[in-house]
């Protein structure tokens, strides 16, 4: 049951109850969003950060994230700034929250309107890196270890005004001097590139996770840029999450991750975390509990319009106990007899595989190419899939969670 918070009094604890150990984190932005759209305004009032910091520490998050706007409105003064901060600081203490993630605002300000890095006009592109290196400072004095980039307005709606090749080298520059610059002040943080295929601009360079860990390879100190994938950007792309933070992991690039949820489709929904897409997320978390995955758990999503500030609370911690409900799902999918045999017949077949393919020669190759394979037998048989995925199912949905319904729901299964 969805407990509901009055002045920090927390009702109906149970083991899904988030806590600092699961390294939960939101934006500022996130919980802070006031439900405006491009056809409404704002349907709740402000949020002061420290309000943020206060409430979502009671409802068991780790830390808070933020822009450089979020915190410090866009052209405050140096004495201005530093009073926020510190009163920033000292609610951190008091509250016991972190700021494992910073990042700046490239979007907002008309200055960035045909983009940041890749503005057409040099003057906005050195404003860009001169308002992201203050971002990065700022970061750094909150104790930030990534620094996420997200290229909002990285695009255009007419190619003709943008030569792409031109916007990709002034891209690739910023980021070898935003690197240069965080190894020069010897910081202990590194860059996450957040991808997104479109929304504000028509289309937005770099438009995924896979062309974001391309371009990463072609920058000078690739080693400190890693991949701030969205679960909602993704899949605006028709895109499969999972596989592509599998890709992500893979290539040593998973620093960060924005959490959230998105109906197939549709505009930028940033809805609350595994909301739609229940088993995708069920494999993503099992993904990240089991890979190792050491990051924080981010969620960049909001509640609905329809909520007022208790319902961003309800939204908030829906988020987080969605996660620890799945991170249990992972477990019991592991301890699951039926379906470990099932995945145990899968294991057989590929381990059949000779390790011939991991080590080339010429005599292994020509004695593979010698060699016959009876297809007919290696293409007749049913793979259980099926059942697989009914097991799967049956589990998310919660029949299978006591021992004595296992068995039941198995021959259910193979009696369909
Ligand atoms: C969006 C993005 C942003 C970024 C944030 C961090 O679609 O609006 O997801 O929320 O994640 O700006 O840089
Ligand atoms: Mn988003
Ligand atoms: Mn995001």
């Amino acid at each position: 049951m969805l407990g509901r918070f009055r002045e920090g009094r927390e009702l109906n604890t149970d083991r899904f109850t988030p806590e600092k150990k699961d390294h939960f984190t939101f934006g500022l932005w996130t919980v802070g969003n006031r439900g405006r759209d491009p056809f409404g305004d704002a349907v709740r009032p402000h949020l002061s950060p420290i309000r943020i910091v206060e409430k979502l520490s009671q409802i068991g998050a780790w830390g808070v994230n933020l822009h450089d706007n979020d915190l410090v409105p866009f052209g405050a003064s140096a004495t201005e700034r530093d009073k926020i901060v510190n009163e920033f600081k000292k609610a951190l203490d008091t509250f016991g929250m972190v700021v494992p993630m910073a990042t700046v605002n490239l979007f907002f300000h008309p200055v960035f309107r045909d983009g940041a890095f890749t503005a057409n006009d040099a003057d906005v592109r050195r404003f860009a890196i001169q308002k992201t290196m203050g971002a990065i400072d700022l970061g750094v004095e909150l104790g930030a270890k990534i620094f996420v980039l997200w290229g909002g307005r990285e695009g255009v709606e007419v190619d003709a005004s943008k030569d792409a090749l031109e916007a990709l080298k002034h891209y690739r520059e910023s980021l070898n001097y935003l690197c240069e610059y965080v190894l020069d002040q010897e910081y202990d943080i590194r860059f996450a590139l957040e991808a997104k295929p479109n929304e504000p601009r028509g289309d937005i360079y770099l438009p995924t996770t896979g062309h974001m860990l391309a371009f990463i390879n072609t920058l000078d100190h690739a080693n400190i840029v890693g991949v701030n994938p969205e679960v909602a950007h993704e899949h605006m792309s028709g895109l499969n999450f999972y596989h592509g933070i599998a890709q992500a992991i893979d290539a040593g690039k998973l620093f960060h991750i924005d959490l959230n949820d998105q109906k197939p489709g549709r505009y930028d929904q940033d809805l609350r975390f595994a909301s739609e897409n229940l088993k995708p997320m069920f494999y993503l978390v099992k993904l990240l509990e089991e890979s190792g995955y050491q990051g924080p758990r981010h969620f960049d999503a909001h509640a609905y319009r329809t909520e007022d500030e208790d319902g961003v609370w309800s939204f908030a911690l829906g988020c987080m106990r969605t996660y620890n409900i799945l991170k249990e799902k992972a477990r019991q999918f592991t301890e699951d007899k039926e379906i470990q045999a099932l995945l145990e017949q899968i294991k057989k077949r590929s381990q059949t595989d000779t390790p011939v393919l991991r080590n080339y020669n010429r005599h292994n190759a020509l004695a593979l190419k010698e060699e016959t394979f009876n297809v007919d037998e290696l293409a007749s048989p049913g793979l259980q899939y099926e059942k697989l995925d009914q097991l799967v199912t049956e589990l998310l949905l919660g029949v299978r969670t006591s021992d004595a319904t296992r068995l039941g729901a198995t021959e259910a299964v193979a009696s369909a």
